[in-house]
């Protein structure tokens, strides 16, 4: 017998939905920063067994839409209602309410199993964790309700027993050496977006998409060149840094976790573009892959 699904990872930003997902996957696919809004797409990550395909859906933290490219990214999450077999909601310790009700309510009222889970008790307290138990099982009666740590890996090899458990029985839905959707560059932009969300403070990480134009692999080493698109002139400016500094620091960390990604050395060029308003055209927010 083989099971296989489609198990969708959704919830508030910031509540460690990514770390959620390299935790089962066992390797680093997503970013992960400690600002909100980190992930922008939703990026499968398919976990293969012998006799199991567990295809995860890390998507972009639930908000109210604000511009175009926060539109695209709540689009992703709806698609993630539509295809899941599971869905896995994931709230954090002090979280008190998800701030969309209608999304509250698909929750709420979904008819495929859903898996409530209550992340970051690293960081809490034992009254404080019997209190948010409650408040959680409470509000999502209709979930199975487990407390992760999904830093420290605490109860993720049970949530995912359990997700093999409620997959139904279905052939692989992709190749089984296959891990993800996305295509290597993909890689390569969120490798530097992370260190700009790092790095930059307020409104710029924000305003910054980054597009791989060259990527080419030798025998011995892979060749990328990016351009980071920021949406004004005086960004460009903090974001090259003085003589080029902060751009510097960017490309060398950004360097490092790529070349552990690939298992090879890697040559990553950088350079600065402005390209207006970005965030807020259909044809640019199309092109950078927000369209569904
Ligand atoms: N203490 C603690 N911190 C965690 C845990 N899981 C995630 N974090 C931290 O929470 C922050 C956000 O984690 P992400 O995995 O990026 O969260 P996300 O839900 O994917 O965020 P968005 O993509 O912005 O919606 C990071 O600083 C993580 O290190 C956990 O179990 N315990
Ligand atoms: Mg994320």
């Amino acid at each position: 017998m083989h099971k296989a699904g489609f198990v969708n990872i959704i919830g508030n930003p910031n509540v460690g939905k990514s770390t959620l997902m390299n935790a089962f996957m066992g390797e680093k696919l997503s970013i992960i920063t400690s600002k909100a809004q980190t992930t922008r797409h939703r990026i499968l990550g398919i976990v293969n067994g012998e006799n199991f395909q567990v295809v995860l859906s890390d998507t972009p933290g639930i908000i109210k839409p604000a511009y175009e490219l926060q539109e695209s990214m709540m689009g992703f999450v709806k698609s993630a209602f539509e295809d899941a077999d599971l869905l896995i909601y994931m709230v954090e310790i002090g979280e008190k309410e998800l701030k969309d009700e209608a999304f509250f309510n698909k929750i709420k009222n979904s008819k495929i199993p859903v898996l409530l889970l209550l992340n970051k008790i690293d960081s809490s307290n034992q009254e404080q964790l019997e209190e948010q138990s409650e408040l959680w099982q409470q509000k999502v009666p209709n979930a199975e309700f487990y407390p992760i740590s999904a830093l420290n890996g605490f109860n993720v090899k049970n949530v995912f027993d359990r997700i093999i458990e409620l997959l139904p029985e279905s052939p692989p839905f992709y190749p089984k050496d296959q891990i993800t959707d996305k295509p290597e560059r993909f890689f390569v932009n969120e490798a530097i977006r992370e260190k700009i969300l790092v790095h930059y403070k307020k409104e710029i990480p924000y305003a910054v998409e980054v597009d791989t134009e060259e990527f080419l692999e030798e025998e011995n080493i892979i060749r990328m060149r990016s351009v980071i698109m920021v949406e004004r002139e005086t960004q460009k400016g903090i974001i090259i840094g003085h003589k080029g500094s902060a751009l510097k620091r960017v490309g060398v960390e950004a360097r490092k976790d790529l070349e552990k990604f690939f298992g090879k050395q890697v040559h990553l060029e950088l350079y600065v573009k402005v390209n207006k308003n970005w965030r807020s055209n259909q044809r640019q927010l199309k092109r950078f892959g927000y369209n569904q």
